[in-house]
């Protein structure tokens, strides 16, 4: 496990099955229709069974779908999250197509739910760098840098990534030290007593 205290919050990076992540809320790499597909939406909604899709529904019914760049909150089934979070994040169209504003909006939208709802602590999968063929070198850093300059306020306290692959992880352990060198004053328990 990696980790990197910014104002408050922990940033953890760790290697794993994101439908097993007890958090408030885990976040769906889901498309802008809000229909099941493979990779992490396909097994957000096998574990946490009709419930997920029921609430996809609903909401393709009210507002047809979650734009590509944006995100939705959903009830989490059987899952151990209290909530899912769907966001959508870019197809790879070569990075010319404003690819990382709208993967950098997609995390900026889900930590505004998470902060709108109150949740303490959200788990990421790496969006758009499966199916929708982002690169992870790439995905990595618009990332963790939209996640960081985007810390709600108070702070929330975990923002978890969960990587399925150990190349996965190392992308986004080489993004956090990008972040810069982490200063003692952003660890609450190396400024404790200060
Ligand atoms: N836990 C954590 N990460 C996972 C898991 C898992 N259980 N399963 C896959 N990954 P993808 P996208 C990784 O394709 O690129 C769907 O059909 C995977 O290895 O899930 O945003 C949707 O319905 C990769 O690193 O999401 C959309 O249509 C990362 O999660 C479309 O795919 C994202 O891969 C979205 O494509």
């Amino acid at each position: 496990m990696i980790e990197r205290w910014l104002r408050g919050t922990v940033l953890r990076l760790v290697q794993g099955d994101i439908t097993t992540q007890a958090a408030d809320a885990i976040v769906n790499a889901a498309n802008s229709a809000l229909v099941g597909g493979g990779g992490v939406d396909g097994a957000i909604r096998r574990a946490g069974g009709p419930e997920i899709e029921e609430a996809c529904a609903r909401i393709r019914a009210e507002r047809g779908g979650c734009p590509t760049g944006s995100a939705v909150i959903t009830a989490a089934g059987r899952l151990p999250a209290r909530y899912v979070i769907h966001a959508v994040g870019p197809v790879w169209r070569g990075g010319a197509a404003g690819e990382a504003d709208l993967l950098a909006s997609a995390y900026r939208a889900s930590l505004e739910l998470a902060s709108r709802h109150g949740l303490r602590t959200v788990a990421f999968p790496s969006i758009s760098t499966g199916v929708y063929g982002y690169p992870v070198e790439q995905a990595a850093r618009v990332a963790l840098r939209a996640v960081a300059g985007a810390l709600p306020r108070p702070p929330i306290e975990e923002v978890r990534f969960v990587l399925f692959s150990r190349t996965d992880l190392d992308a986004y352990a080489r993004a956090l030290q990008e972040l810069g060198a982490p200063g003692a004053e952003e660890n609450p328990d190396q400024t404790a007593g200060r």
